[in-house]
């Protein structure tokens, strides 16, 4: 079993795990930059250690200060959370080699889902449904004219080292190929220092739909049931949900088995996600998977009811899974409560939270790191709570997220809290009847 586990984040992930880690009698030990003396997550830690400066760079994705404050300390493992160095495969082999247990899947998983036309190709040769497109990179520009013409248009160009968004183009016509084959090329070689990309058909109008799974070190592999987030602007998801509103037992069978057969394929071990793109027909296509525990996690915690940080370090520590693969119990929503003003383009709103109140009540929970004087730091993600409701059916779930809305007092800064009430009131929303481009496409004040 794990004895002392260094957590290598803040925030209110740094909190989530210390919790779970405690629970299991785990000594815990937080690294913290210096914009984060103050922060819940090295107050509640048994031991804390500064690891440097408050930019990111400097701090929570220095490698050899992260991995020296485990030596100080005696950790023996490192739980990444998300974000920071979570898919970062050189990090998880130095731990190995530091005889540090890393908590996620090995590099190799890491390194074949990092890379977007390698997993695609692993997918689809484990029997997982794929969007029709090239096959593998597309070197030359004259390729991508001949692999266009077969795979039809409109049509999406991609970056094999992008995903959430970051390197993409939508191409209508013909006429419009040349220049985005040559911008995506150009922006992914200067984002990701791989210029790399690959075709794939457009898929109208569709769902973000994903696939929580869960392994453990001996081959055993389940799905934890799905996760709906087409609730998105510009690729940051503002709204999840489980089960998904759209969601059939057929559906979920076929896209659990999928991904339980593409997890088993990389020998992956722990948490992970796969991310499908949904059609109106219901047909679903790989998009990526996630080789983390990932931000939304607590809807499927509360609609399957289990606890996915406890079991990652239960796996990591090498027994055996003892998870069960059912249907979901209950209906669970999460509102990400963002420092940012939704009045002016969800523009960044840090600052002091000068009075605070969390809901509370039977089915709410509320994962958060903040408290009343605590300061909202630039540096980081705008993220300072999620709220999490839970009820028997979806109208039940979405009561309690307004009752709770209602409870939520933060002063001091701008938050997504007036955004989350007037989306638990928009008769779309309350009808299910969304799609990724929704919030890209409607004023979310109209
Ligand atoms: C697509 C697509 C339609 N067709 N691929 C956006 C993020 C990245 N992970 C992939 N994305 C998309 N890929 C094909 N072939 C539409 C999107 C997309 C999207 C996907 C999920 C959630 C929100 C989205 C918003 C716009 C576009």
């Amino acid at each position: 079993m794990i004895k002392k586990l260094l957590i290598a984040n803040r925030g209110e992930i740094a909190l989530r795990i210390i919790r779970a880690a405690k629970e299991l009698g785990i000594r815990t030990v937080a690294v913290y930059s210096e914009a984060d003396r103050a922060s819940l997550h090295v107050r509640f830690a048994d031991e804390a250690v500064c690891i440097g400066p408050a930019q990111g760079k400097l701090s929570y994705l220095n490698i050899p200060s992260i991995i020296a404050a485990a030596d100080v300390t005696g950790a023996d493992a490192i739980h990444p959370g998300y974000g920071f160095l979570a898919e970062n495969a050189t990090f998880a082999e130095i731990c190995h080699d530091c005889g540090i247990t890393f908590v996620g899947p090995t590099p190799d998983a890491i390194v074949r889902m990092g890379n977007k036309s390698i997993a695609k190709d692993t997918m689809r040769a484990a029997g997982v449904p794929v969007v029709p497109g090239s096959d593998g990179i597309v070197p030359t520009i004259e390729d991508a004219r001949r692999i266009a013409e077969e795979v039809g248009y409109p049509l999406m160009i991609k970056a094999v080292a992008g995903g959430g968004g970051k390197g993409m183009r939508y191409v209508e016509t013909p006429a419009e190929l040349d220049r985005a084959y040559a911008t995506a090329r150009g922006e992914a070689e200067a984002s990701f220092g791989n210029g790399d990309i690959y075709i794939e058909k457009f898929i109208e109008e569709p769902r973000h739909i994903e696939i929580q799974v869960f392994a453990d070190k001996f081959g055993n592999v389940v799905h934890l049931n799905e996760r709906e987030c087409s609730i998105q602007r510009r690729h940051q998801k503002l709204i999840e949900e489980a089960p998904s509103p759209i969601m059939t037992p057929e559906l979920r069978k076929a896209m659990g088995d999928a991904s339980v057969k593409g997890a088993a394929s990389v020998d992956y071990v722990g948490a992970g996600t796969i991310e499908y793109l949904v059609d109106k027909h219901r047909n679903f296509y790989f998009m990526e998977m996630n080789t983390r525990i990932q931000v939304e996690h607590p809807v499927t915690e509360q609609s399957s009811a289990v606890d996915l940080i406890r079991e990652q370090l239960l796996v990591a520590s090498g027994e055996k899974l003892t998870l069960q693969q059912r249907d979901p119990l209950m209906h669970s929503i999460e509102c990400r409560i963002n420092a940012e003003d939704p009045y002016h383009d969800f523009r960044p709103s840090p600052g002091v939270i000068q009075s605070l109140n969390f809901p509370g009540g039977p089915g709410v929970r509320v994962d958060s790191h903040i408290y009343q004087g605590y300061v909202i730091p630039p540096y980081y993600d705008s993220m300072v709570a999620k709220l999490i409701t839970f009820a028997p059916t979806r109208d039940g779930a979405i009561a309690k997220m307004r009752r709770a809305l209602d409870e939520f007092v933060i002063e001091g800064i701008q938050t997504t809290i007036p955004f989350h009430r007037k989306m638990m009131d928009n008769p779309d929303f309350i009808a299910g009847t969304f799609d990724t481009k929704y919030l890209d496409t409607h004023d979310w004040k109209a």
